[in-house]
């Protein structure tokens, strides 16, 4: 099933695909004058993909209110027909990475749907930052590093329940990121309480199955303020290798200090062999959730620099997750989300234009401004073209987003979506 009609989908492309041709024609010469061929870089963004977050096509909010959106999705299968439109258009989202419990529903039913947009399951979220209607113990002091037993074998169940729901639908992953650290110094004992998040994460590792990763998800602050159990790389770093050789750390590029070399943490856990994927939203002052390359462009580039280094290099146990964590509260989260998906394309695309050979020259050679030249050169290189050209053979839309607009989507769901009420706040 298509959301958007697809003699809509075939008007506004064709409009659009002279200017389309004539462009990528004139890109195509200048790549071949530099000895990239145009048609190898389409190919590799055609066989892109990045998995968006269930949470993300709900609009968010701020920990002081959340503004409800028009036709919001009600629930999990409005959320996978939202994620559907996405996929329709860019034909770089063809799987979601669903929360639990938000999205809990019957497998087959999650199936059924995802099937009728042509989309799969990434990895699973699990969810003990806040608490939930049927648990018995609270998560107000933590979680998987609690003081209490119970609350942490609660805790660890519920990863595992997310584990069995996932093997249902196909997912390969669990991701966990915690709230858990703490308010004030002296409020907790930091070797203790890491050695109970280490023993937490283990018994949960052997509850894997064989063809599973699990990723650890490290985050600078908040909701704890003073300290965080899982706060940084190299603490992501120990608890991979503490459960072993199928956990992996999760970068989310919003989870640092600001200024922080984000692509020289990712070469490292990449020569570790512990690179297991990212969260792609942006930020510029901490985890703020904002769209991809909405504040640094250039920064995302440098990650992909690092991670198609990786890939000609055939790296084993590299291959990363590409997700996007997203909340939205001034845009319609479905533009928001295809917007983030082609800029994550694009910097893949500008990645995989870089002249390797020269740069490890000017490496070899302490030529520091060229090397930098060189990156800037495929950086400042309008690859558009190509991105569009790539979702017109795949019958997706040359503009996405203004052909999402002429679709009148939003307004067609609405109808059916009622308004949910404002008031409680909800950034994720
Ligand atoms: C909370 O900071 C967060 O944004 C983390 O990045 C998680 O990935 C996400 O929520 C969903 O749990
Ligand atoms: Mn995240």
């Amino acid at each position: 099933m298509t959301a958007i009609k697809t003699d809509l989908l075939s008007s506004a492309n064709a409009k659009r695909q002279q200017d389309l041709q004539t462009d990528y024609d004139s890109l195509g010469e200048r790549l071949d004058r530099r000895g990239i061929s145009i048609d190898t870089i389409k190919a590799k963004v055609s066989a892109y993909g990045v998995a968006v977050p269930s949470w993300g096509v709900g609009t968010g909010g701020t920990r002081f209110a959340r503004f409800p959106g028009e036709g919001e999705p009600r629930d999990i299968f409005d959320k996978l027909d939202d994620c559907g439109v996405i996929h329709q258009l860019t034909g770089a989202t063809p799987s979601v990475s669903l929360h639990i419990p938000w999205d809990n529903a019957d497998a087959n039913d999650l199936l059924t749907k995802a099937n009728e947009h042509g989309i799969t399951f990434d990895a699973m979220n699990s969810n003990t930052f806040q608490n939930q209607i049927d648990t018995k113990h609270s998560y107000k002091y933590g979680s998987l590093s609690h003081t209490e037993v119970a609350v942490r074998e609660q805790a660890i169940a519920h990863n595992i329940d997310c584990i069995e729901l996932g093997a249902k639908l196909g997912s390969k992953a669990l991701t966990i990121w915690v709230g858990d650290g703490s308010n004030f110094p002296g409020q907790t004992n930091f070797t203790q309480q890491f050695q109970r998040y280490l023993d937490s994460v283990k018994s949960i590792y052997t509850a894997l199955p064989d063809d599973w990763r699990l990723f650890t998800e490290h985050k600078m602050f908040e909701p704890a303020f003073y300290s965080s159990v899982v706060q940084d790389w190299g603490t992501n770093y120990l608890i991979a290798k503490e459960m072993g050789p199928k956990a992996y750390c999760l970068v989310d590029l919003g989870h640092h200090a600001p200024n922080v070399n984000i692509e020289m943490i990712v070469a490292r856990l990449i020569q570790f062999g512990k690179l297991g994927g990212f969260h792609f939203n942006d930020s510029k002052y901490g985890d703020d959730d904002l769209d991809t390359a909405s504040i640094d462009p250039y920064r995302l580039f440098l990650v992909f620099n690092e991670l198609v280094d990786a890939e000609l290099q055939q790296l084993s146990h590299f291959n990363p997750a590409h997700m996007l964590d997203q909340s939205h509260n001034v845009t319609d989260p479905i533009e928001s989300l295809m917007s983030s998906a082609m800029e994550v394309q694009r910097a893949y695309a500008q990645a995989l234009i870089v002249d390797r050979a020269a740069l490890a020259e000017y490496q070899q050679n302490n030529d520091a401004l060229l090397a930098s030249q060189t990156l800037k050169q495929a950086f400042r290189t309008d690859v558009d073209a190509i991105l569009a050209m790539a979702r017109l053979d795949k019958n997706c839309a040359i503009d996405p987003i203004a052909t999402y607009r002429e679709s009148g989507y939003r307004q067609i769901v609405a109808k059916e979506r009622p308004a949910v009420a404002a008031g409680s706040s909800g950034i994720v």
